[in-house]
């Protein structure tokens, strides 16, 4: 996979190359190209902003250098796609970074200031497809954070990065789920015990404990995640648990609703 990162702070994307996805780079499982916008203005001061049409607070970034620095990137190769962090994209979760890490190319548009003029978006979108990804709901001084941060997320899932494919299996939403709590030794620590069951050596009660603390902690902490399960999918003593936690089948079986108040973590 070839990746390309557009920004006017190329240091800030210098952690790509450590440890894991630094290993996958010196093994040329990915290449990854950071380039400085700048690179592409053509004024004495290398300017990227100027103030919003319409008014309003802050600088936008204008369209020039960013048009030159994407025709040099793009090139003409088809399947590039090209991302955008902003906080008014969609929401960047684990089912998109499975589909970006099955792309040959991806480029990466860093915003600064109050973001990029619409047009360039516009404009590349008629040659790439364009995805606009938001990491939540919080605000970033620009993009190049929120690179690294969906840049390890999909490197991660390109073949041969994690040695162990899986450890990729059993973590935190790839069934619908929060993990719950884990623990290794010393078996008491500071007068806390590790769960029995645990040192059990029962494989069969040790999952089933294990799914009910991740169901347990996913009402708590993520309803949602909860409202968007199948109860379908679910055995009998996955309802069980999840009814004590406050939550019943709708009337249809199709979905999952709260039938009482959330249940403390
Ligand atoms: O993802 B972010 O919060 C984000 C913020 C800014 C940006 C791009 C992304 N450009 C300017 C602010």
């Amino acid at each position: 996979m070839r990746v390309d990162v557009l920004t006017i702070f190329p240091d800030y994307l210098a952690p790509l190359r450590l440890s894991l996805i630094g290993r996958a780079i010196d093994e040329g499982r990915i290449d990854v190209r950071v380039h400085d916008l700048r690179d592409w203005t053509t004024d004495r001061h290398r300017t990227v902003d100027d103030s919003p049409y319409g008014g309003g607070a802050g600088m936008l970034m204008r369209p020039e250098p960013w048009g030159a620095a994407l025709d040099a990137v793009l090139g003409e190769e088809p399947d590039v796609r090209v991302v955008v962090p902003t906080p008014s994209g969609e929401p960047f979760t684990q089912a998109l970074a499975h589909e970006l890490a099955a792309q040959p190319r991806l480029v990466f548009v860093c915003g600064r200031y109050e973001g990029i003029d619409q047009r360039v978006l516009d404009e590349v979108g008629e040659r790439a497809r364009v995805t606009e990804v938001s990491l939540g709901d919080y605000v970033l001084n620009g993009g190049e954070v929120a690179v690294l941060v969906v840049v390890e997320a999909v490197a991660r899932l390109v073949p041969g990065v994690i040695g162990n494919a899986t450890s990729l299996v059993h973590e935190s939403f790839a069934d619908g789920l929060l993990e719950g709590p884990a623990y290794t030794k010393p078996s008491v620590w500071r007068e806390r015990a590790v769960p029995d069951v645990l040192l059990s050596g029962h494989h069969g009660q040790i999952a089933r404990w294990q799914r009910d603390e991740a169901l347990r902690r996913t009402s708590a902490r993520r309803p949602d995640l909860v409202a968007a399960l199948v109860p379908a999918t679910l055995d009998r003593r996955d309802l069980e648990v999840l009814e004590a936690c406050g939550w019943r089948p709708t009337a249809d079986g199709a979905r999952l609703e709260r039938s009482a108040a959330p249940v403390a973590d």
